[in-house]
Parts: C-alpha cells; structure tokens; sequence
C-alpha cells in the first residue's frame, strides 16, 4: 500500500475506533497494529505543530454542564477504597514514588494546603460526548518536583483503586503520561469540581485532570502515582486500562 492510501485507511480505522463505545473494542491484530502506527503519527505531528506548551481552551462559569456525566467506574467497590471513603478519606494517603529522590505519602489535607490551581475546561470522551467543569487541584508538576524526578524516569503512572468489573481481586484502572504533559501547566490532581468536594462518581478522594488528552486518560480514584522508565510491565504492557484494550495511548486532542 502506498503511503497515503495506508494513512486515509489508518485515519478510517482509527475514527471507527474513536466512536465505539469505551468497552467495545476490535482486537484484530491489523487493526491494533494501524491505531499503534496512527497514533505515532498523531503524538509526532501534535508535538511538532503544537508548543510544549500550549494550552487547552478554557471556559466562563456559564459555560458549566448542568449535568457533568460520570463516566466508566462511579461507585469503586474495592474494600480498601471502601474503608477509607467510609471515614470520609481522612485516612487517605496519595503515594508518589518509583524512580523519585524523595517518595511522598500526602493526605488531602497535605495536597490542599499547597497553592491550588483552578481551571474550567471541556471533558471529550471517546464515547462522543463532551461535558464542561470547573476543576480544583494541585499540579503535578509540583508533586513530582517535591519528589525529585530520578534522571531515568521517563512517564507517570496513575494506580487506581477501581476494578471494573467491581471484583475484588478484578484487574485496577491505571493510566500513564509523559514527562511533557505530567509537566503541563494545566495537568493538576483534582481534588474538587465545581467548588465543591470531588464526589465519588468523578473520582473521589483525587483525580487526574490531563487537559489536552481524551476522557479515559483522566484516572479517577488515584491511590499511587509512580515515576517509571517504561510501562512495559504493568498490566498488558501498553500503559493504561484502555490500552490494554486497543485504545490509543496518546489520546491527544
Ligand atoms: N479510575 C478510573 N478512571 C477513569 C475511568 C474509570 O473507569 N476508572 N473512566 C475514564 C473515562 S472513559 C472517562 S470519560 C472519565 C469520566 O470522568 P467522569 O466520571 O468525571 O465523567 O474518567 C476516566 N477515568
Ligand atoms: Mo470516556
């Protein structure tokens, strides 16, 4: 095939993709194979189109979704997540660690006493819908600074405590990024929506806000945030739930 031939049927193949729905996905290797090859392209041609650090489009309170859909997990059943959101999270401790000087146990209480940052953005699924909110949180680019990023660490993976098909011992939502959108002025851990305490269907206690990356790399119900030099072995190897799956791992929009 020639190269332009391939890329319409690439683009045709990747926007097949994109409007299924988030639990329905092809696993023909072919089809697995063009979505990886497409989304090489996508992160190249974005990062070199676009500056590190370009922002994504930001709203007016008037402009918020009456009625922000909680989307994927909204009620984790997983009885350490369970135990602590029975004691409203006091007990709750965000871990940073892996390839860090400097590993962090935070409290909410730690991660709202440092400068909080607010932001009113579009949330886009992979579903086809869109939903606007004001989010509230500290940037992760602070907490990874505090913890002093060892030279190899390459990407930034999020351990959830949500297993979808709710079994306690069932595979749990993860998500990873790299070092550029991890640093990006707009990526920050949310702790509240809206002005008001992150509710559990959004992913209480914290969760990721990943501003230019499509809805399913935003992980709800963080626990760990870990500085690796490689996904490669966590879960299918492909950095997130949905990869794992056929999904894009850069899912930039
Ligand atoms: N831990 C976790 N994070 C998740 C999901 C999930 O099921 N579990 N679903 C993802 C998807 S597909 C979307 S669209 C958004 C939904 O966020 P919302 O529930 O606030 O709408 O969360 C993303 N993050
Ligand atoms: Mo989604």
């Amino acid at each position: 095939m020639n190269r332009r031939r391939w890329l319409t049927g690439a683009a045709a193949t990747l926007g097949a993709a994109l409007v299924s729905a988030c639990d329905r996905v092809t696993n023909a290797p072919s089809v697995r194979q063009a979505l990886r090859m497409a989304e090489g392209l996508t992160r190249r041609v974005q990062r070199l189109i676009l500056p590190r650090e370009a922002l994504a489009p930001t709203y007016d309170r008037a402009d918020i979704s009456p009625d922000f859909r909680p989307n994927g997990s909204i009620d984790p059943q997983a009885s350490d997540y369970l135990a602590l959101k029975a004691g409203g999270f006091a007990d709750y401790r965000l871990v940073v660690d892996g390839l860090v000087e400097r590993p962090l146990s935070l409290s909410l209480a730690d991660l709202r006493a440092r400068p909080a940052q607010s932001q009113i953005t579009k949330h886009d699924c992979v579903e086809g819908w869109t939903s606007i909110a004001e989010w509230t949180g500290v940037r992760l680019a602070a907490l990874l600074d505090e913890a002093g990023l060892k030279p190899q660490a390459r990407y930034i993976v999020f351990h959830c405590f949500d297993a979808l098909d709710q079994r306690e011992d069932g595979e749990r939502y993860y998500e990873s990024i790299d070092l550029i959108d991890a640093r990006h002025p707009q990526t920050i851990l949310a702790w509240a929506m809206n002005g008001r305490t992150l509710a559990v269907p959004h992913g209480a206690p914290l969760r990721l806000r990943v501003e230019r990356q499509i809805g399913y790399k935003h992980a709800k119900y963080i626990r760990r945030i870990e500085a690796v030099e490689s996904f490669a072995h966590l879960g299918g190897g492909r950095g997130g739930y949905w990869e794992d799956r056929g999904y894009e791992w850069y899912a930039g929009i």
